[in-house]
């Protein structure tokens, strides 16, 4: 499982704080943080109070770089803001995210397959998120053709297929799963399924368990890549549990520590 850290997040007062005040070493920290508990990438996400969001983005690339060359996903709507990101960024990025809307892929696609970076395409059209699995599943299909049109390979290509949060959606989880194992009949290679896994509980009770079984569910769909927060220490031991009972980690007794010890 591809580990993204959500915690560099301008949603978050701390991280807010720091780009206003130009934190670099407050950032530095919870990225080494975040990379110490496992994380494989680190998503930036300026938050939407950033003034000068493309700025702010340069600024917060900068700050990881300067203690880190970990995988950084830039996550941002807007184009600019990842250009300027990926420029800053050099190499080693992920673009988080482009929408399937025909303007949209026209100019995210180029860039990821130009700059050689991985591109996470939301199943999010003209007509907004549908509600079915096969709205989803449709939308993923263009997504790929087009990919594969502007030489983008599936295995840059990550499709979220938007999850939503639970207390006002309740129907979705279940048709998540079913599109992400659909995802992966769509090509050979396939792309890889990603979800933002802390929208499912967000304004709900009972997080952690929200999380923790949905996660375990959808690993079993064949999710490759989560964002989450890997300082959430029952969220990675159960992350880890179903690396082995999905036999791609090696039980011992001690696999849970052995996981951690090859983290770092
Ligand atoms: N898909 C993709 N990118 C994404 C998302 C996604 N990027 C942003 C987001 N979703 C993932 N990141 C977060 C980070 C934090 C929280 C949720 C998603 C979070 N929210 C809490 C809440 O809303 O209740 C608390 C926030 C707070 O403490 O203020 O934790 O889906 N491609």
């Amino acid at each position: 499982m591809f580990l993204i850290s959500e915690r560099i997040n301008g949603m978050f007062t701390a991280v807010k704080k720091a780009i206003a005040a130009r934190d670099a070493a407050a950032i530095g920290e919870i990225a080494l943080r975040q990379l110490a508990a496992g994380a494989d990438a680190l998503d930036l996400n300026v938050g939407t109070a950033a003034a000068e969001p493309a700025e702010a983005m340069v600024w917060l690339v900068e700050s990881v770089r300067a203690v880190s060359a970990a995988t950084l996903c830039l996550d941002h709507p807007n184009i600019e803001v990842i250009r300027a990101g990926a420029e800053a960024a050099g190499d080693n990025f992920i673009i988080n995210s482009t929408t399937a809307r025909e303007e949209d892929l026209a100019k995210f696609l180029p860039l990821a397959a130009q700059t050689g970076a991985g591109l996470i395409a939301l199943t999010l059209d003209e007509k907004g998120v549908p509600n079915t699995v096969d709205g989803r599943v449709e939308i993923a299909a263009r997504i790929l053709i087009a990919a594969e049109g502007a030489g983008l390979p599936p295995d840059r290509l990550f499709i979220d297929p938007v999850t939503l949060p639970i207390n006002v959606a309740q129907d979705q989880p279940k048709k998540l799963l079913e599109a992400v194992s659909q995802f992966k009949l769509l090509s050979d290679p396939p792309p890889r399924a990603v979800i933002g896994l802390s929208n499912l509980a967000s304004g709900s009770s009972e997080k952690s368990l929200l999380t923790g079984a949905f996660l375990a569910m959808a690993m079993g769909a064949g999710l490759d890549a989560v964002i989450l927060d890997p300082e959430d220490r029952l969220l990675i031991d159960l992350l880890i549990t179903g690396e082995v009972l999905l036999n791609r980690t090696i039980y011992n007794r001690d696999y849970l520590k052995a996981w951690r010890a090859g983290k770092t």
